[in-house]
């Protein structure tokens, strides 16, 4: 697949599931804690500045937020989940808009590729992990990215991100890649599993 990665837009902003997009196009999910890096991970995904809006203070973004990139691929930004649980919240933890967008959706067909980011220096919470148990339960392709790969030394992030595999995922497939939005570390391999997830 071709895509023009600059031209990108906000399609909408939704809070409810009869706002989610139709159209017949592959859909890549950014999935993770309040604060964890979602928004930034698409402006560095699309080398924007702020198309997507980054958080000042955690637990804002409430809207599950689609962006069109070329009018090819959507980018569906889930609102963040485990900071100060909202009254809206699901027993699961995650807000009600998450649970319609996996559950409820009548394009979830369309969901071609979650990635699932955690923060590099706190490794997976239980909402992380019970988010990952509910992807691999769900059969949705996933996979797993540790952002803020910037906060540590090279040898700290290798040596941090083989024990987050061996604590947490061994005995599965499931390997962490890691990521910054600050220095573009992960960026050319995320986009080779997004365009492979969406052909
Ligand atoms: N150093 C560093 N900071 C980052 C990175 N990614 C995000 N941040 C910072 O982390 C904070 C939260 O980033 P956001 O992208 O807004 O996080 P989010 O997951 O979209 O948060 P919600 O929208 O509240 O769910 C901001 O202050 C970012 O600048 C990264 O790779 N490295
Ligand atoms: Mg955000």
């Amino acid at each position: 697949m071709k895509i023009n990665v600059n031209n990108a837009e906000i399609k909408i902003s939704a809070g409810d599931v009869k706002q989610f997009p139709r159209e017949r196009l592959p859909q890549i999910v950014l999935s993770g804690r309040s604060n964890v890096g979602k928004s930034s991970m698409i402006n560095a995904l699309l080398g924007r500045k702020s198309l997507a809006r980054v958080s000042s203070s955690p637990g804002k973004t409430v809207t599950l937020n689609f962006y069109d990139i070329d009018g090819k691929i959507i980018f569906a930004d889930l609102p963040g989940y485990g900071y100060a649980r909202r009254s809206r919240d699901t027993k699961r933890g995650f807000s009600t808009l998450t649970e319609s967008y996996f559950l409820k959706n009548p394009s979830s067909d369309l969901i071609k590729l979650v990635i699932q980011l955690i923060d590099v220096r706190i490794g997976p919470t239980e909402d992380d992990l019970m988010m990952i148990d509910f992807l691999s339960k769900s059969g949705l392709p996933f996979i797993v990215t540790a952002t803020k790969a910037d906060k540590l030394s090279p040898s700290k992030l290798i040596e941090t991100v083989s024990n987050i595999e061996k604590t947490f995922f061994s005995g599965t497939d499931i390997r962490v890649i890691p990521f910054s939005s600050v220095t573009g570390q992960g960026k050319q391999e995320l986009w080779k599993l997004i365009l492979k997830a969406a052909e």
